[in-house]
């Protein structure tokens, strides 16, 4: 079954310029990419993300770090794409990574360790609706991107009543 995960190249890896070789990883192991945004996260949204983490004694070093500099996230999809991603991610500690992975090739340590991945499900229904729209519209556009070409170029906001739209 096609699942929906939550990726983010961090701001160490952006500021590498390491994004292109992430995202040729990404897609040479045949996810899609539905979505992806460069943005700069703010405080707030960086605790609500790590929210889970809030009272590890790390928590204000990588809120802090996630906000230091831009990040591109990234919504992908694939069969069992939650897993998929934590494989081609490799271990948190890019020492303790298996060679071939994004974190053993482009991570430096535990905390600047290039990028994140949701670690279930549950996890990534939370962050992709976070950062995105829900999954039924995902699901939504891939049932209807066979026979809409434009799909792509739409604004889903602009375009909500107008009849000429691709997507109405
Ligand atoms: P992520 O959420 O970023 O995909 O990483 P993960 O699941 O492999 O690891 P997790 O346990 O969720 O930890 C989240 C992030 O916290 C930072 N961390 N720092 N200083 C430390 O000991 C420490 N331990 C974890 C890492 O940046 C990790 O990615
Ligand atoms: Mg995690």
């Amino acid at each position: 079954m096609i699942e929906y995960t939550f990726a983010m190249i961090k701001p160490d890896a952006v500021g590498g310029k390491k994004s292109g070789n992430i995202v040729a990883m990404i897609e040479n192991s045949g996810f899609e990419i539905l979505r992806m945004h460069k943005i700069h996260l703010t405080e707030e949204a960086a605790e609500e993300f790590y929210a889970e983490h809030k009272d590890k004694p790390f928590f204000r070093e990588m809120v802090n770090f996630i906000c230091s500099g831009p990040v591109i996230i990234l919504a992908l999809a694939k069969e069992n794409a939650v897993q998929a991603w934590r494989d081609l991610i490799g271990a948190t500690d890019p020492k303790k990574a298996a060679a071939g992975t994004v974190r053993a090739l482009f991570g430096t340590n535990v905390g600047e360790n290039a990028v994140h991945g949701s670690d279930s499900v549950a996890s990534a229904e939370r962050e992709l609706s976070m950062f995105f729209i829900d999954e039924e519209e995902f699901d939504e556009e891939n049932d209807n991107a066979s026979d809409d070409e434009e799909l792509a170029f739409c604004d889903e906001e602009e375009c909500e009543d107008d009849e000429t739209c691709c997507r109405n």
